[in-house]
């Protein structure tokens, strides 16, 4: 890589150990290329310093700044959460358009910009990572910058009638096409980018297939988000789920596992392990579900709507349900360790995965990546996941269709071994291959040719 890797997240992991599959694959191409990591300490301050706090990386630096209190609830619950993930999710309706917190989410992205442009270099590449910072790289160019910038969304990208709720609908293809490499996803989400500038005046698409708008050249390519499967697969052995779980030999078991958010359908998906449960004959197995679904931003409150609800349903289907020696909805609000996770996944029959709305959803492929080759479980997917262009093998549903949901189950628990094997290899093959590392290299890989082509025209 000519230059120096420049990473931008929201949170830096400055305190402690990196978790997590993206941010450990995001420290590990650190380490390897050496380079600096900006983005929020996690701390609140008193008011709003223009300076760095340094923390010394594994072979790299981070460079973490504070948020105040109004910025934390503007920029980050605000604007980036109650606005900008409800309008990329198909919820416009759930966006709360509160006066000022447009103002909050582009001030913290001026004052990111104002302090990297001190530090940035022409030669620089800078990987901007997600929704909290789409103004960044338009901020970043009128501080001067003119370092390669690139950009991962890690959500879906709006569809075009959508971003017409959001107030600022008219600077949104101009944020985007300040950086010169956008990554998305899914295909999907590249045709919705191209749709948005395709109903502009002035943009055009280029014979090389980038696009030109605003007077800059960019690309907006897909690069499918991986997981770290080799050690999943190596976690999920380490431990018998079953035995953790206290299940008996006749038990089956499906699992789910989602942050508790609206876009992961998580309500229809309790009310179709209902349906299921309703239609279920004497003979069927006895079939329970782990639903584990630790909180997140709990302060806004359209999560509380879907707290309430999951819990109201999963009452409704246990107290329908349950016997004197069993309960089928094992409903967990809380975090559970990543080492305990993937047993669990491993052994579960069926991994439920069933949002109405996810960029790409990683916990499909932990699920496939947990399971045993020669007993493997089957993987039920939202036709909503963006894991679903990489994964048809998969038992694919419509989320909003409770009684398709509810045969599906019946179908999968049934599924013979051969058929079982057979989806398996398959999927597991896509994610060993497709996998974070990969995701990484491909993207960086992009980002250097540009760089290169961007370098080499200002020298014509
Ligand atoms: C965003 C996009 C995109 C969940 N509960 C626990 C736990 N998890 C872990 C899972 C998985 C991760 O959290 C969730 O990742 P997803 O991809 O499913 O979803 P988002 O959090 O919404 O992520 C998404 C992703 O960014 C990456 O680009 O795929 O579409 O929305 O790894 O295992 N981990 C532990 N305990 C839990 O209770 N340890």
């Amino acid at each position: 890589m000519t230059g120096r890797l420049v990473v931008v997240s929201n949170r830096v992991p400055s305190d402690g150990p990196p978790s997590g599959g993206l941010v450990v694959a995001l420290h590990d191409c650190l380490t390897e290329e050496g380079g600096t990591w900006y983005g929020t300490s996690g701390r609140i301050a008193p008011t709003a310093q223009d300076e760095f706090t340094d923390v010394a990386g594994d072979g790299y630096d981070m460079r973490t700044f504070d948020l105040t209190q109004a910025e934390h609830d503007g920029y980050y619950l605000g604007y980036a959460n109650s606005v900008l993930w409800p309008l990329c999710h198909r919820r416009a309706d759930l966006m709360a358009l509160n006066s000022g917190d447009y103002d909050t989410y582009l001030g913290v992205n001026r004052r990111l910009a104002r302090m990297m442009a001190r530090d940035l270099k022409p030669d620089d590449q800078v990987w901007i990572h997600d929704y909290h910072f789409l103004p960044l790289a338009a901020c970043l160019r009128a501080e001067g910058v003119t370092a390669t910038l690139g950009y991962f969304h890690h959500i879906p990208f709006p569809a075009v009638h959508d971003l017409l709720a959001l107030p600022e609908h008219e600077l949104f293809p101009h944020w985007i096409a300040s950086f010169d490499l956008v990554g998305l996803q899914t295909q999907r989400d590249v045709a919705a980018a191209l749709e948005m500038y395709r109903s502009l005046a002035g943009a055009e698409q280029l014979r090389d297939g980038s696009l030109h708008y605003d007077n800059r050249t960019f690309e907006v390519r897909s690069f499918p988000i991986g997981i770290d499967a080799k050690s999943f697969a190596q976690a999920a052995a380490q431990r018998d789920g079953r035995d953790l779980l206290n299940l008996g030999a006749k038990e089956r078991l499906v699992i789910g596992v989602d942050r508790l958010d609206y876009s992961k359908g998580l309500d229809n998906r309790l009310r179709a392990f209902g349906a299921y449960l309703e239609a279920r004959e004497d003979n069927d197995p006895r079939a329970s579900l782990l639903q584990i679904a630790p909180p997140t931003r709990e302060e806004v409150a359209a999560y509380q709507n879907i707290r309430n609800e999951t819990e109201r349903i999963s009452g409704q289907v246990n107290g329908l349900h349950s016997d004197l020696d069993w309960t089928p909805i094992r409903y967990i609000h809380r975090a559970i360790p990543r080492e305990t996770i993937a047993p669990l996944y491993r052994a579960a029959d069926v991994g439920l995965v069933t949002p109405f709305c996810d960029g790409m959803n990683l916990v499909a492929k932990e699920y496939v990546a947990a399971q045993d080759p020669d007993d493997p479980g089957v993987l039920i997917l939202s036709q909503f996941a963006g894991a679903v262009e990489q994964m048809p093998s998969a038992v694919i549903v419509n989320p909003y269709d409770i009684g398709e949901m509810a045969q599906a189950l019946r179908t999968v628990l049934a599924m013979p071994l051969a058929e079982r094997r057979a989806r398996h290899d398959d999927l597991l093959a896509g994610v060993l291959r497709d996998d974070v590392g990969h995701w990484t290299r491909t993207y960086l890989d992009t980002m250097s040719r540009l760089a290169a082509k961007r370098l080499a025209d200002k020298g014509d």
